[in-house]
């Protein structure tokens, strides 16, 4: 189990304690070691590991293109590099209650807080995607899902977040409340309202009939324009910022690239990149420099 040096608090009871924290808690998106580190060194409490921004970062599709190993091995790396809780995004569970089981045992592994599951089907599509309809799992299906992975973990603190796609597939508000219901029923530790839409009144509705029955999470990534004070008076327990470390560095590589590659020299970019030293610093060259002195007689 991981544990917290600095608090000896357990990552999954800290994870735990967010939930169900009165406050607003945010979540920010990390999808390697290093920017899991910036995510702690900004200031989070909490990282959430986005499916499309782990998948992206291989330049591959948010359609499980990547392994389930492939992603708890960069979630290794993820948890080395932090001492703050990570909520993975682990898509359906990559397959069905027994792939969830084996999905939360590793976790609890590797150091991971928590895992979040979709009521979609494998191989999943990113919920912003156009195209066809989507299609749902079960509600029967995925609380049992749900329960595996309860059953499953070793640690009670672990936390399994059940994220309902109604909204996004089209089910309607009647759908999502009846998902929400039996996915508490299961044994879920919150919920994850998912939308779609530019401004926030289907997410606020849904948590104004939930009426708290669990703590309520939410991603807007979509009606991004909401001021934050709406989702706190809304009771609202979490808000996820997920993708926005990603879309950062694409913007800011993306830049560079083309002015390196016009102007065919550094002069002009050097003040507008990270110094050499603060990379050294993320990657605590400095934890090595000190323990060299402690194993090399002649350093
Ligand atoms: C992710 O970050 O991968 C998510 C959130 O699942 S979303 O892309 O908004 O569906
Ligand atoms: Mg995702």
């Amino acid at each position: 189990m991981s544990e917290n040096k600095s608090s000896g608090e357990r990552k999954t009871t800290r994870l735990r304690r967010m939930l169900n924290s009165p406050r607003l808690e945010f979540l920010m998106e990390a999808h390697n070691g290093i920017s899991a580190r910036i995510v702690e060194a900004a200031g989070f409490q909490g990282i959430w590991a986005s499916g499309l921004a782990l998948s992206a970062q291989f330049a591959v599709r948010d359609n499980n293109e990547l392994s389930w190993t492939q992603i708890v091995d960069m979630l290794e790396f993820m948890s080395d590099a932090t001492t703050i809780p990570i909520l993975l995004d682990g898509d359906t569970g990559y397959g069905n209650f027994n792939n969830m089981r084996r999905l939360v045992k590793k976790l609890e592994q590797r150091g991971i807080a928590g895992v979040c599951i979709e009521d979609k089907i494998f191989p999943k599509t990113n919920s912003f995607l156009t195209g066809k309809k989507q299609p749902l799992c079960g509600i029967e299906e995925f609380s049992a899902k749900i329960k595996a992975g309860t059953d499953s973990r070793k640690d009670e603190d672990f936390c399994i977040v059940a994220r309902i796609e109604a909204l996004i597939a089209d089910w309607g508000m009647e759908e999502a409340l009846r998902r929400a219901e039996a996915y508490h029923e299961a044994g879920a530790d919150a919920i994850l309202i998912h939308s779609k839409k530019p401004d926030p009144d289907e997410v606020l509705a849904f948590a104004e009939r939930w009426a708290g029955r669990l703590p309520l999470i939410i991603v807007p990534t979509k009606y991004y324009r909401t001021p934050t004070e709406v989702f706190k008076r809304a009771d609202i327990g979490m808000v996820i910022w997920a993708n926005h470390l990603l879309r950062a560095s694409v913007a800011k590589m993306s830049a560079i690239a083309r002015e390196i590659q016009r102007s065919e020299t550094l002069a002009d970019i050097e003040s507008q990149i990270a110094p050499l030293e603060e990379i050294f610093r993320l990657q605590n060259a400095e934890e090595l420099a000190e323990a060299e002195k402690r194993y090399f007689s002649d350093s």
